[in-house]
């Protein structure tokens, strides 16, 4: 395999498998005597770290295929392979991944003969080739790709009738539609329906999965939910709990089990990874543990694309420069099928627990401005005006308090297709998952079996609004802590250092 990047060191061993990386991993230890005295230990622990070299084939099956994420992905995919131009009034524009931390952010790799060397995130590790992804799906709506991209009115015209040839056969697998779980407005979409009993439709999404998988001749499935929002499943004691519960439940198709976890469910027991792109509490206890032994991984939750992107920059911001933010007012219009299924109660409220909760690290990182329990006041609107479309309107103010009892007050007003924030990320959760299931590793020294990322892989917080960790875990919401776990992770592969911004060999005599 021909790799961009070779790194020259006795600490990286090159087969023809894998990369096998010694990385000293450097982590500090504290004991505070009530918060008065901190006693502080580094701890240094030797690993080493393999990942496969050979790339799988990889194939997509996205939930909401029909949708304006799903038919822009699909849509974005395809302009790429292609390399498409088209006309736009300003431009001849061409194909891009702008807005994919994979595909369009680099990394500063080091120190070349007269300047940084930044090199592209998807050089630093063998990855799967965008182009090479084969795409499937499922809809309620069994209307062709096609014509749902036109519906979604998101891509230039010029782009739109170049794809119609291309979308035009991609017709959505038949999914499943519990009208309880979306809004009631969604209904006259579903005419694209599974019928029988939950166990009968979890079963036939697990053979449309193993069809597509045995047709393209894959060597791995992602399936991800780009469907529309659901409401809060209730955690109920003997029904979603554990694995066994849930999958009793399912076949006694017990009311509170969502598509959503049914697809969970059926992605489990295919070996299939599966992230969710929407808020609802898709990953319930019992959908974590059959991940968990199935030893498949799970992502989620909720995309985070803008205005929440955004506030896990700015708020870490205000807090890192000792500024207390004390009142948050987010706002947002937009007039897609995604705004509409919003406007109903339920769905509304998924939506806002998982934008409410993304400043709560950076809050409690700094004691001296927040007592504990302590928040700033954090109000979420969403309305649905049909005439912006996806073209999304999102307003936030922020107010801090400054020095001496003064007060700043930031406004923000933030106009996007939404669609096009969404797709790039979709395209980061398929690659990062992908690559992490091609990550091991073991303690150095030792005659330990290499073990992979734990089932939930919060590396992909970066992409999330609401992240899932592994249960005990810290979350993280702060955006550049969560690219910097993502960017040190892919160079400890490789054994070199975290970036340490420090450059002592420019400040020092
Ligand atoms: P959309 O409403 O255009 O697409 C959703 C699609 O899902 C529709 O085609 C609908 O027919 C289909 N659907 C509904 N229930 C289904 C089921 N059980 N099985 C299969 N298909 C089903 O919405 P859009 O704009 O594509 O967004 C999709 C999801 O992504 C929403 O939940 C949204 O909240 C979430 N999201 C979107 C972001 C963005 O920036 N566009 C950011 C964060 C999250
Ligand atoms: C209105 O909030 C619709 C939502 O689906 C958002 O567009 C989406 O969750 C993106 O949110 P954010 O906060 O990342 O821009």
């Amino acid at each position: 395999m021909a790799l961009k990047i070779r790194v020259q060191s006795p600490k990286v061993k090159y087969t023809e498998d894998y990369i096998e990386a010694q990385y000293e991993y450097q982590t500090t230890n504290v004991t505070e005597d009530n918060s008065v005295n901190y006693t502080v230990t580094p701890v240094t622990t030797n690993l080493l770290i393999r990942t496969q070299l050979k790339v799988p084939k990889l194939g997509l099956m996205l939930v909401g295929w029909g949708g304006n994420n799903g038919t822009t992905i699909t849509a974005a995919l395809i302009a790429n392979k292609l390399k498409l131009t088209w006309e736009t009034k300003n431009s001849i524009q061409k194909a891009n991944w702008y807005g994919s931390l994979i595909q369009a952010s680099t990394v500063r790799l080091g120190k070349g003969n007269k300047e940084d060397v930044y090199v592209p995130m998807s050089w630093m590790l063998p990855m799967v080739n965008p182009d090479d992804i084969e795409v499937d799906g499922w809809d309620i709506s069994n209307m062709n790709l096609a014509d749902a991209m036109q519906r979604a009115k998101v891509l230039d015209i010029d782009l739109q009738k170049q794809l119609i040839p291309h979308l035009m056969h991609m017709k959505p697998r038949k999914s499943i539609y519990y009208s309880d779980f979306i809004a009631a407005n969604q209904e006259k979409r579903a005419n694209n329906i599974i019928s029988g009993t939950k166990f009968e439709q979890l079963e036939k999404i697990r053979e449309d999965i193993a069809e597509f998988k045995a047709t393209k001749n894959l060597d791995q499935v992602i399936i991800l939910w780009t469907a529309n929002t659901e409401r809060f499943s209730e955690i109920i004691p003997g029904v979603n709990d554990t694995a066994e519960n849930l999958l009793n439940a399912i076949k006694e198709s017990h009311s509170e089990i969502s598509p959503s976890t049914v697809f969970a469910v059926a992605a489990a027991l295919e070996g299939c990874t599966y992230i969710n792109g929407s808020p609802q509490n898709t990953f319930v206890p019992g959908a974590i543990e059959l991940a968990e032994k199935h030893k498949t991984f799970i992502g989620g939750d909720d995309f985070k694309s803008g205005q929440t992107k955004l506030k896990s920059v700015l708020v870490d911001f205000l807090v890192s420069a000792g500024i207390k933010p004390v009142s948050i007012v987010s706002y947002n219009h937009l007039g897609n099928n995604d705004g509409y299924n919003l406007s109903a109660p339920q769905q509304f409220r998924s939506k806002e627990i998982s934008k409410s909760n993304v400043v709560d690290d950076m809050v409690q990182s700094n004691k001296i401005l927040y007592q504990p329990g302590e928040k700033p006041d954090h109000c979420v609107v969403i309305k649905y005006v049909p005439y912006v479309g996806d073209s999304k309107r999102a307003m936030d103010e922020y107010t801090s308090e400054i020095l001496l009892g003064g007060h700043n007050t930031i406004v923000i007003h933030n106009t996007c297709e939404d669609s096009l924030l969404a797709s790039p990320i979709i395209l980061d959760l398929v690659l990062l998952a992908e690559i992490c299931s091609r990550i091991t590793f073991k303690l150095a020294d030792t005659k330990d079996e290499f073990t992979g990322f734990h089932s939930v892989l919060s590396i992909l917080s970066y992409l999330c609004k609401a992240p899932l960790v592994p249960r005990g875990t810290p979350i993280v919401n702060a955006l550049f802590r969560q690219r910097a776990a993502i960017e040190n992770i892919l160079k400890a592969c490789l054994a070199l250092p975290p970036e340490n911004n420090m450059l002592l060999e420019h400040k020092v005599d």
